[in-house]
This record gives structure tokens, C-alpha cells and sequence, in this order.
């Protein structure tokens, strides 16, 4: 069976306003704030979501039963998904495709299309979807919060893994790609609005203090079903944390593989400079939604954020970032 077909086949959200009537009536119901890149977006159970999100996460809260053996991706938008899927993919699935091989999955196609997103591909559309074309361990991703996942992710065995990445450079990474694909109707968003709008928290699947909280705590407790990864570390050694990834999810590397050199070897096929010049990433296009794959691929660093913020938006976001996570015992050095 193909997997890259057989996702590339499930149809594609429109990231647009139009949803069924049940969900417009809902939506009336619903507070509403300024979109990024659909006219509106609406608070549903205390996270912000365009529309057809909301539809999407509906269908996927009634229908999707997680199995034991699944993982879970998540992450809040632009902290590192592409990434990180691709991480578990190549060590979730290393005995079938070896990363040495010029035919490995990850080669051509996005990681996006490996691990589908439950709420932009599987649950996209309002039928009910079959997801047993999914090869065993399934993959999925999500940028939900914890709490909005059905109760079959919290009463199975299943696995989440979660990536979280300093919001400086995550807000910046989101403004670029919203004004990439912002459409002309709605005008430019500036950098001023933009972060205002991230710093009150409307900002899709935020606030994304509450985002990363839940996933933080849960993580603490509950250390066997949550790992709590860092972008920043992974960029600093991303082969220590892909020998505590497959540690997590139950495929420790053997000291075979050690000898071989297969850490190494994912972590350089999943590395940026890698996957940003294959050619599915250059040219394909419709990974996640109807836009190109690279725009899923920008400059990949850390410490973006000094060319774009001025020292109050850095007061700003230090005194928020501050505020909600004093408590937590997570924070993040910039
Ligand atoms: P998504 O939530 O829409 O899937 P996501 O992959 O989380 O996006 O974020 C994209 C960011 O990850 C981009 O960051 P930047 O704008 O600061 O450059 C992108 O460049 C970066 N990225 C994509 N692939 C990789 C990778 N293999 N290694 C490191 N960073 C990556």
C-alpha cells in the first residue's frame, strides 16, 4: 500500500469561511476576532480557530478513536511540525525504509503527507473518514490543545509527542508565512498588527501559553504518554533528542544501529538544509492545505526574531511570556 497516495488523495482544506450550515450557526454563538488569513476567527472551547478548523475538529472529536499504538505530532503552528514529523516518521518506520535508501518516504513527499494532520486532512472533510489506510504504527499530527483531543487519546496507550519553540521566533515565523498566504482580499497584515494580535493570544490554536502549558503539564505527570521537545534543542543536538524520541515511543536504537551511524543519519536526512532543497519541497505543492510546500521551509534557525523586533515588542512578549508561564517552571531563554 502507498501512503503518500492514499493521504495525497484525502482532500485538502480550503482555509476559507465556507463551512455547513450547522457549523455557521455555531460559529454566531462563538466570540470573534480579527483572522490571519480567513475574515474572522472564533474562540471554540477556549482555543482560537479559522472555521473550517472548527468544522474539521468537531468531526475529528467524535470520530477519530486513538489505538494504542498510535503518535500523536503535536505542536502549536510554526514551532517545528514539519520537522518533528518527520523525525518520528524516519524513526518509527526505520526497519521498513532504511535512511540510506534513495527511496526512502521522506525523499518525496512532504512529511506532511506521511503524517496526516487530523484536523486538516483526515477530518477535513464533513464525511466520516476511514483512516485504516494508515500503516500500523499510525502517525498522525495535530496542533490541537490536550484538552480538546478526544478521551480515547487520554484512556489509550497511545504516545504524544509535542514540540514547543521560543515564541519570538515563532511569531515570526508566523507572521511571514500568514502574509505569504494571506489572501489579497483580506490586504496586508503589518508586523504591528499582527504581533498585537499574537500578543492577546488570537492567534490560531492559541493562546499559545495555554498551548504549551497543557502539553507542559501533562508532560511533568505523565511522562510516558507526553515528551516535551524543544526546537532550540533539537537545532543544538538533534541526535540526543532523537535517541530520547525513539526511546519514548519504544524503538530504542540498538548499539548496532549506534555503530552504524543511523542517529546521525536521520537527523542529517530530516535537517533543514536537507528537506528544504528536495525537490517535493521546492515544487510540490498541497502538503497541507492548497499552498506550496515551501512555504513550509523559511530560514530554519534560531534567533530570527532580533531582525524584526524593537525593544518594546521585546518588553511586551517578555512581561506576557512572564506573566503566564512564572508558575510553570517553563520558560524559554532568548
Ligand atoms: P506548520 O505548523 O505550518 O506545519 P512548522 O513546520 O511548524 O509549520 O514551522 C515552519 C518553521 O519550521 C519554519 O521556521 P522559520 O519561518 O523560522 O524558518 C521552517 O523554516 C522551519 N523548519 C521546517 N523544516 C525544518 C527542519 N527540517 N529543521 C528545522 N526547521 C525547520
Amino acid at each position: 500500500m502507498d501512503i503518500t497516495k492514499t493521504n495525497e488523495n484525502q482532500s485538502n482544506t480550503q482555509l476559507s469561511d465556507e463551512v455547513s450550515q450547522e457549523c455557521r450557526e455555531l460559529l454566531t454563538t462563538l466570540p470573534k476576532e480579527r483572522g490571519w488569513r480567513t475574515s474572522n476567527i472564533y474562540l471554540y472551547q477556549n482555543f482560537w480557530c479559522q472555521p473550517k478548523e472548527i468544522e474539521a475538529i468537531i468531526s475529528m472529536q467524535k470520530h477519530y478513536i486513538a489505538e494504542d499504538a498510535d503518535i500523536i505530532v503535536s505542536t502549536i503552528p510554526k514551532s517545528g511540525t514539519t520537522w518533528l514529523k518527520a523525525l518520528c516518521f524516519a524513526v518509527a518506520n526505520r526497519r521498513l525504509y532504511d535512511h540510506n535508501s534513495t527511496t526512502h518516504p521522506l525523499l518525496t513527499s512532504n512529511s506532511h503527507v506521511l503524517v496526516p494532520f487530523l484536523e486538516y486532512k483526515l477530518f477535513a472533510n464533513q464525511e466520516i473518514t476511514d483512516m485504516s489506510h494508515l500503516p500500523r504504527p499510525r502517525l498522525v499530527g495535530t496542533h490541537v490543545p490536550l484538552g480538546a483531543l478526544p478521551d480515547s487519546v487520554r484512556e489509550s496507550q497511545c504516545k504524544i509527542v509535542y514540540m514547543v519553540r521560543n515564541p519570538f521566533d515563532t511569531f515570526v515565523s508566523i507572521w511571514h508565512f500568514m502574509s505569504k498566504l494571506r489572501p489579497d482580499s483580506l490586504g496586508p497584515l503589518s508586523i504591528q498588527e499582527g504581533f498585537d494580535m499574537y500578543c492577546r493570544g488570537t492567534i490560531g490554536f492559541g493562546p499559545y501559553w495555554d498551548h504549551m502549558l497543557g502539553y507542559w503539564h501533562e508532560s511533568l505527570r505523565n511522562p510516558n504518554k507526553v515528551l516535551f521537545l524543544r526546537y532550540e534543542d533539537m537545532k543544538e543536538d538533534a541526535s540526543f533528542h532523537l535517541r530520547k524520541l525513539a526511546d519514548f515511543l519504544g524503538f530504542p536504537f540498538s548499539v548496532e544501529e549506534e555503530s552504524e551511524g543511523v542517529v546521525d543519519g536521520i537527523a542529517k536526512m530530516c535537517s533543514f538544509e536537507q528537506m528544504k532543497e528536495l525537490e517535493v519541497n521546492k515544487k510540490g505543492k498541497g502538503a497541507i492545505a492548497d499552498f506550496e510546500n515551501k512555504n513550509l521551509f523559511r530560514k530554519g534557525v534560531v534567533g530570527d526574531w532580533v531582525n524584526h523586533f524593537s525593544p518594546e515588542m521585546v518588553e511586551r512578549l517578555s512581561k506576557i511570556m512572564d506573566l503566564n508561564l512564572a508558575a510553570s517552571g517553563l520558560s524559554f531563554k532568548i
